[in-house]
């Protein structure tokens, strides 16, 4: 999978981008991402991405010009269809990015992701892009920082990108739940000891108290994430339990 990503702050990605799961993939060459600096696209001396808002107000706006030359010079090097090119804007007014908007994306062959700053970018960039995307309701000074998020969470959907597709389908949102409680060696720090089913060896044991413990910290902190997870027939069991001893 092929990201470009559109920044003037190309060395925060590129150092992000440099450890981990990601890190890897792309030394493997299983992801393909290129960071595009928006001032290499500026055609004045002082490379200018900005200028004061039409109307008056405070703060700058990111100047359409240069972001049109940025992607249609990574179209023309991606040499691409531009229908096989899924282009975003990271932007607090988009469609919230969840677990499944990150499964949708990473089903794209190539995304470019294009970060905001300052106030804002001119509104004719919505002309050039399909999506826009927000991470959460907070503000934040510029979208390097979700477009990192997105293309972590996408990043990992991708086949070869994981080392173990096994965790991937585990993972607390792939399966609508929070995660279980993690314990490695020792069994006792001090007076805090590993629960002894996890030592027991039982696996049918040790699966159902996982299970459990998803359940009961998701009711406990996320029962909104209930209605959409698929429980199966002893999840659901032990939900209405759950549930049952709560109540008395
Ligand atoms: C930003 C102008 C973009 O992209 C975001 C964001 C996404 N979710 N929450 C915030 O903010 C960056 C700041 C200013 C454009």
């Amino acid at each position: 999978m092929t990201f470009d990503i559109v920044t003037i702050f190309p060395a925060m990605i590129r150092h992000a981008l440099a450890d981990g799961v990601v890190g890897r993939a792309i030394e493997r060459g299983t992801l393909d991402v290129a960071i595009h600096d928006l001032r290499d696209f500026t055609t004045d001396r002082h490379r200018v991405v900005d200028d004061m808002p039409y109307g008056g107000g405070p703060g700058m706006v990111l100047k359409p010009e240069p972001i049109f030359r940025a992607l249609d010079a990574i179209g023309e090097r991606r040499g691409a269809p531009p229908e096989t090119m899924l282009t975003a804007l990271m932007s607090p007014q988009g469609t919230r990015f969840t677990q499944a908007e990150a499964v949708r994306l990473s089903r794209a062959a190539h995304v470019v992701l294009l970060c905001g700053r300052y106030e804002g970018v001119d509104e004719r960039v919505r002309a050039r892009v399909a999506e826009e995307i927000s991470i959460g309701d907070y503000v934040l000074s510029g979208g390097e920082l979700p477009a990192l998020v997105v293309i972590d969470a996408v990043a990992r959907h991708v086949p070869g990108v994981v080392g173990d597709d096994q965790s991937v389908a585990d993972d607390s949102f792939s399966r609508g739940l929070l995660d279980f409680p993690h314990y490695t060696r020792p069994a006792d720090v001090g007076s805090l000891r590993v629960p002894d089913v996890l030592l027991s060896g039982n696996h049918a044991e040790i699966r159902r108290w996982r299970k459990r413990e998803s359940l009961s910290r998701t009711l406990e902190r996320r029962p909104d994430l209930l209605a959409g997870a698929a429980l199966d027939e002893e999840e659901q069991e032990i939900l209405r339990e759950l549930v049952a001893g709560r109540k008395t």
